[in-house]
């Protein structure tokens, strides 16, 4: 099995968590946004990372990609057993990708990316208005949402992770949520990155992002 895509993605992320958690072995091709390949529109019609390859099967978008990996290694289940939880599981991890990810990567990108990898200014008012006016209503609903102990399902799922890859991205660009107004919300944080899989894939990655970037 390979995984195509760029370490510090968040989607990228998503699937190697789950791919640690089911404990398969997978090979990894850098692609990096931006710096695609060509011919990259064959393998993923949408040119996004990750895509993932198993024997014949090309399967782009993360969503998907995680969704086959339970189907095809059921065991341990990374989706909760009701079908009721499911759907939540589901829309969970939806509002990870888009809403949370469309403001906790606007930090990352302004800090890290445009100044280390595209010689740009960071664009300081953007980063105000997305860590002051936007993300408040979403940390405030995602601190409803998240248990106070444990995983959002009872064990570890998708969903935990993808509400908590996109915070990795932030805080690569100087933003971390305060604990102190959304205390419930930062420990969940702390716990999904402290599952062992999870550290895991994270120890992964931080390695492969120190010796790209020396
Ligand atoms: N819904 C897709 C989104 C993937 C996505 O947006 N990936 C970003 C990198 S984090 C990408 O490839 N962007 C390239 C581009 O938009 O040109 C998924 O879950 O895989």
């Amino acid at each position: 099995m390979k995984l195509i895509g760029a370490h510090l993605s968040p989607y990228v992320r998503k699937v190697a968590a789950i791919l640690a958690v089911k404990g398969i072995d997978y090979e990894t091709e850098v692609v990096i946004p931006g710096m695609m390949p060509e011919d990259f529109e064959s393998i993923s019609p949408l040119k996004k990372i990750p895509v993932l390859i198993d024997g014949d099967l090309v399967l782009p978008d993360s969503s998907v990609i995680c969704e086959y990996l339970e189907e095809k290694y059921p065991s341990p289940s990374t989706m909760p057993s009701s079908p009721e939880d499911r759907a939540s599981a589901r829309f969970l991890e939806e509002y990870g990708d888009t809403r949370l990810l469309e403001f906790m990567s606007v930090p990352f990108i302004e800090n890290f990316i445009n100044p280390k990898l595209r010689q740009q200014e960071p664009d300081e008012q953007r980063v105000r208005s997305a860590v002051e006016d936007s993300l408040p209503p979403v940390l405030d609903y995602l601190e409803s949402r998240v248990p106070e102990q444990g995983f959002l399902f009872g064990h570890f799922c998708t969903a935990d992770i993808a509400l908590v890859s996109p915070t990795i991205n932030a805080a690569v660009g100087g933003y971390t949520v305060d604990a102190a107004r959304w205390p419930r919300y930062t420990a969940f944080i702390e716990r999904v990155k402290a599952h062992p899989p999870v550290a895991q894939a994270l120890t992964i990655e931080n390695e492969a992002m120190a010796a790209m970037l020396g």
